[in-house]
């Protein structure tokens, strides 16, 4: 699959060209947004939201009554000791995760995104702006209602002066993401959801005051994570203004000192992909969680984000380019032949590790984000010897790992690839990378927990058992299936020869 994009030298030049110039001069021209997005394409997003969450309540309302006691699945030992694969116990609006296909983004596939969000007059990567109005609304924004959403970002983007305080005095050794989950954490000073709880909000408001938590914290993010890049890696310095000719992830790119057009588009791309990926992983999980205990959506996002930063979630980003470093090191190459990238692979499975990037616990294909951003490699950046190492890897893997007959998915997943592209742009400081995908995370997980408080979800409180529990559990079963067995058999027989008579 290739991910359809003007790859010709002219649209290439034509983003190159605008690096002098505000990228957003022509954003408010209809000519490639929707017309869905509610009100013929004019109307704002609360607006919208409100008479969704009116018209889905009732729905959802009907649908959860009417069919209660419908059973939908059933839970297995091996389930509870296996991590919870596969035990259908969470709800999530906003995307659904296919095995074989991959992510859905509220019905559409990542070529969708490309098909039908807007974009910025000469870019071709969707607007991460358009990706939240999908996921909150389900529609389709047209440019103007994608305006809207970075018109507001960036009136709030702006940090108050306590979290700049608090960043600024953070070791510069502490880990970027625990410097991210604390900022995060710290912006519930203000939170506005909490406030109006405190006055006794009516749950079926929740949401709305949740829905402004959600717009202040993802305005908020760019800046909070350019000042830790900038504290960490370029001794503070840097630019910390908002330019509000420029999208959400242009001025992300900027604050971190990355001028290149190109890359500010990566990043747009980036920030799309990464968005959401259903409400089993851990990061959305833990947020929809800590969400559930009426935790503000700083704080409960700010849990998202510690598991996010997990080496078998989002921290896998980080530990490719750490093991790719490390075989470029020991075989004395930036881009070493395939016989010797695969010894290096069985040498890392030897010592008991895994091979980072590869492997999902739910998709059983590549994944289509890793294929979006090969594909962008493929025009941007088709020599790069990181780029060709990683398509190295990606030839000589899979083999190995399904060889070893326990892995479900020996193919690529989103954080095999995107770090080297970053790497291309010059962004070497791979501890940071799960950093951005903690920016883009926040689209998706903060719109799902909007929508959990309109349906008014209440604390989740799954039931656990001990071992012996368990075990108790299964003999008392297991002779009460003995005891049925017995008496099906005469009942059974009983029929069998009523049937006979007759
Ligand atoms: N390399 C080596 N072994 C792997 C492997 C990999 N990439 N992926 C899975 N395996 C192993 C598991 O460790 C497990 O081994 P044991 O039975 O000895 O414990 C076995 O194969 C079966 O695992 P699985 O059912 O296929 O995978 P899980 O659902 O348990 O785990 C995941 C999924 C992602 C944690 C795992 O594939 C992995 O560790 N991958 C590398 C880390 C990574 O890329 N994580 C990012 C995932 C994307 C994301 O969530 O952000």
């Amino acid at each position: 699959m290739i991910f359809r994009r003007l790859s010709s030298p002219r649209s290439f030049s034509c983003l190159r060209h605008n690096i002098r110039r505000p990228l957003l001069r022509n954003y408010s021209d209809d000519k490639c947004g929707g017309k869905d997005g509610g009100s013929d394409g004019k109307a704002d997003l609360r607006t919208v939201v409100a008479e969704q969450v009116k018209s889905e309540r009732a729905r959802v309302k009907k649908f959860a009554v009417e069919k209660a006691n419908t059973k939908i699945g059933e839970v297995t030992v091996s389930q509870i000791y296996g991590g919870m694969r596969g035990i259908p116990a969470l709800l999530c609006e906003t995307s659904s995760l296919d095995p074989e296909e991959g992510i859905r983004f509220r019905g559409l596939t990542i070529q969708d995104l490309y098909d039908k969000l807007p974009k910025l007059e000469c870019g071709e990567e969707p607007l991460p702006e358009a990706v939240f109005w999908l996921l909150m609304t389900g529609k389709i924004p047209s440019k103007e209602q994608a305006k809207m959403i970075t018109d507001e970002w960036n009136d709030k983007a702006e940090l108050p002066d306590y979290v700049k305080k608090l960043i600024d005095d953070m070791p510069t050794d502490l880990h970027p993401m625990s410097q991210l989950s604390i900022a995060v954490t710290s912006l519930n000073k203000d939170s506005q959801f909490m406030k109006a709880y405190k006055k006794g909000l009516k749950k079926l408001d929740f949401w709305k005051y949740s829905l402004e938590d959600t717009m202040t914290l993802i305005a908020k993010l760019p800046n909070i994570a350019a000042r830790i890049y900038r504290n960490m890696y370029r001794g503070g310095k840097g630019c910390d203004e908002i330019d509000k000719k420029l999208d959400w992830s242009g001025n992300f790119a900027r604050m971190m000192d990355y001028e290149d057009p190109i890359f500010h588009e990566l990043l747009r791309l980036y920030l799309s992909i990464h968005c959401d990926h259903d409400s089993g992983n851990v990061s959305s999980h833990t947020t929809h969680l800590v969400a559930s205990a009426l935790s503000d959506p700083f704080i409960s996002y700010a849990a998202g984000l510690n598991g996010l930063a997990g080496p078998l979630h989002g921290l896998a980003n980080q530990e490719v380019l750490v093991w790719i470093e490390k075989m470029r090191k020991e075989l004395g190459s930036e881009n070493p032949p395939e016989d010797q990238v695969r010894d290096y692979v069985q040498k890392t499975l030897k010592a008991g590790q895994v091979i980072p990037g590869f492997g999902h616990a739910e998709l059983r294909k590549i994944d289509p984000r890793y294929t979006a951003q090969q594909d962008f490699a493929k025009v941007y950046l088709p020599n790069y010897e990181g780029f060709l190492l990683v398509n190295t890897i990606f030839k000589v893997v899979p083999p190995i790992l399904e060889s070893l007959g326990k892995v479900k998915n020996p193919w690529p997943n989103v954080d095999a690839h995107s770090g080297t592209l970053l790497m291309y742009f010059g962004m070497k400081e791979m501890q940071f990378y799960t950093v951005l995908f903690g920016v883009s995370r926040a689209l998706g997980v903060l719109s799902s927990i909007t929508w959990h408080r309109a349906f008014v979800i209440p604390i989740e409180r799954p039931k656990s058992y001990t071992t012996e529990d368990l075990m108790e559990l299964v003999k008392k079963q297991e002779e009460e299936e003995q005891k049925n067995s017995g008496k099906g058999g005469k009942d059974g027989d009983k029929k069998a020869d009523k049937t006979k008579k007759c």
